[in-house]
């Protein structure tokens, strides 16, 4: 018969910590995740440096494990819901950057696309790096798109899309935002992991994200080159 033996999360070193959440994510704990979150944040660990290294590493092999068959969609659900925990203890310091606001964004994810983490993450960092942002969810049609620009009025309108079979409804919104004459009020940046730069042309995006950190670059660069073009206009 086999003991099983008891992990003291707090006794192992980083390294044997952030090995330990990518199994603890795999297997959807998500008190063991909040937890190591904690202790990695104690031993001035940025929160940046636990997203990307701790959870989004975790949930690149949760990702691999699902396209291979080896998950399904129960556990990565488990797994979303973990590092979901994870995220509230890091969204506040994300956040927390005291600076003044750089700009205003709008982001939702597609109609026919529930995924949102990828889409949270861009949020927190948009945040952190001093953006107002107005998160709009998931399966997004037009609608809610035109109804939170109008609410709203924000310099990025910001779309997420996962599925091949979603991603080019963000054409249906570039078409109506220029039906409307309203497409150059705002900056559209797309992103999500089918997508790439040439799609994001096709469907008259200003740009594609690959992902949250450029997204924050992205969204900094073409602010400043929008408010410089207004102040030479
Ligand atoms: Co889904 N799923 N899923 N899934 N799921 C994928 C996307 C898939 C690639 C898995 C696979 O087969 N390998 C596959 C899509 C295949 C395809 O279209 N070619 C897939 C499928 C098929 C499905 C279902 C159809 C499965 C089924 O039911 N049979 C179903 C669809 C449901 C629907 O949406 N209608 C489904 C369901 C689910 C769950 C509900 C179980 C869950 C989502 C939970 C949630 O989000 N709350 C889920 C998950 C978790 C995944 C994987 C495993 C992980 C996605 C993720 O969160 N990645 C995913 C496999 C994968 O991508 N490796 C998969 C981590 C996240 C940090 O990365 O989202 O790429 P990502 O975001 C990055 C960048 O892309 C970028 O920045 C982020 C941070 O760096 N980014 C943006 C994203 N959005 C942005 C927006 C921006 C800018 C940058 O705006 C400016």
């Amino acid at each position: 018969m086999t003991e099983e033996v008891e992990i003291i999360l707090s006794e192992l070193d980083d390294e044997e910590l952030v090995q330990q959440m990518h199994d603890d994510l795999y297997d959807g704990l998500q008190e063991e995740i909040v937890e190591s979150v904690e202790i990695l944040l104690s031993r001035q660990w940025t929160p940046y440096d636990v997203l990307t290294k701790a959870l989004v590493e975790g949930m690149t092999i949760v990702g691999i494990d699902f396209r291979d068959g080896i998950l399904f969609v129960p556990e990565v659900l488990m797994a979303a819901n973990a590092m979901k925990s994870g995220m509230v203890v890091l969204r506040p310091l994300l956040a927390e950057t005291g600076a003044p606001k750089v700009g205003k964004a709008v982001i939702g994810t597609v109609k026919g696309d529930i995924h949102d983490i990828g889409k949270n993450l861009v949020s927190m960092m948009w945040e952190g790096a001093g953006f107002e942002v107005i998160d709009i969810g998931i399966n997004n049609p037009v609608e809610n798109y035109l109804a939170a620009i109008e609410e709203h009025k924000p310099d990025i309108l910001g779309m997420s899309a996962l599925l091949t079979t979603t991603m080019p409804y963000m054409k249906i919104v570039v078409d109506t935002l220029v039906e409307k004459g309203i497409r150059d009020d705002y900056i559209v940046l797309v992103g999500g992991a089918p997508l790439n730069e040439a799609f994001s042309q096709s469907v008259g995006a200003d740009a594609y994200c690959r992902d949250a950190a450029v997204a924050v670059e992205t969204a900094k660069l073409l602010i400043a080159q929008k408010q410089q073009k207004a102040q030479i206009a």
